[in-house]
């Protein structure tokens, strides 16, 4: 099953017998003070430089969120893209909880986007799938639904195979989709990791669907967030998450050591080559 997406000339393949493709999440003003009152002032000088940055760190895909608080996405995101795309020539996720902004987003993206996201509420299948089938975008379902998230991997399969059949009802293909299993901090839950991981295993085996996942979120108020991330994004990955959402400018080698461990990596050469292409220690 591959998700194709497309910058504006390259070609980005999701699927399982290839290496897993790393998402940037930097271009996100959550828990960025700086980047949130830049973006409240329609400073948007920061964001050319995080791009380049995520993709010399290796990131195939970078997702763009403007969603700072009273910022007017609508024009905001179009905007953001923009920039990104005349730095990069990567794929886009436009990450917007707003269907409004999406919609702005996908009017000027360049090649095949991802968007980011629908679930299973009612309101939000009925605003976002048709954007996903009118523009020709691969689309990111989270496995919660108008009760909340639900506790359970078996439940959180249910809703994703929900989300499947109300997606081929618009003509959206199952390669289409990269369900995300919901990474929850385990500081609040110390059963959240295992039950998104779980989540994973089951999608794959039963749905076959490429997955993403925020792996930084299960860290949230833990020491030492990045060895969490780090080993959440292995355990993802040895499951079927094959698109983590994650920061390429911490986690880029070690997605490089996880395809060369699952065997995605003749000679290590990519391993090595982001090794080579590191700042250098003294
Ligand atoms: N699934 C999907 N999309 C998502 C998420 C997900 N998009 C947003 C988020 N989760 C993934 N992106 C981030 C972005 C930033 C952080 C975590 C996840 C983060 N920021 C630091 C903080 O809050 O402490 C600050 C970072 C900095 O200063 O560099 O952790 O789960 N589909």
């Amino acid at each position: 099953m591959q998700t194709i997406l497309r910058g504006p000339s390259t070609e980005v393949i999701i699927s399982p017998e290839t290496p897993i493709v790393m998402i940037g999440e930097r271009i996100n003003p959550t828990g960025r003070k700086a980047f949130s009152a830049e973006l409240q002032n329609g400073d948007l000088s920061r964001i050319a430089r995080d791009a380049q940055a995520q993709a010399d760190a290796g990131a195939l895909v970078l997702d763009v969120n403007v969603g700072a608080a009273s910022v007017d996405e609508v024009a905001l995101l179009p905007a953001a893209i923009q920039i990104v795309q005349d730095t990069v020539d990567l794929p886009i996720c436009i990450d917007s909880a707003n269907p409004a902004a999406l919609e702005a987003g996908l009017k000027v993206v360049k090649g095949r986007a991802l968007i980011n996201s629908v679930n299973g509420e009612t309101d939000k299948l009925a605003a976002v799938l048709p954007l996903a089938a009118e523009y020709d975008a691969a689309l990111i379902a989270l496995v919660m639904d108008d009760t909340g998230i639900p506790q359970t991997p078996g439940q959180r399969l249910e809703v994703a195979e929900s989300i499947l059949d109300a997606a081929q009802k618009h003509g959206i293909k199952p390669e289409d989709l990269l369900f995300d299993p919901l990474v929850m901090a385990v500081s609040a839950d110390h059963k959240a990791g295992t039950v998104s991981i779980e989540t994973a295993r089951l999608i794959r085996a039963t749905l076959g669907c490429n997955m993403t996942a925020g792996a930084s979120n299960g860290s949230h108020g833990m020491p030492e967030r990045e060895l969490l991330n780090t080993v959440m994004l292995t355990l993802l990955g040895q499951v079927g998450v094959n698109a983590p959402i994650c920061n390429p400018l911490k986690n880029g080698l070690a997605i490089h050591a996880i395809n060369l461990l699952l065997g995605f990596d003749e000679w290590g050469m990519g391993y090595i080559q982001a090794y080579r292409a590191l700042p250098k220690k003294d």
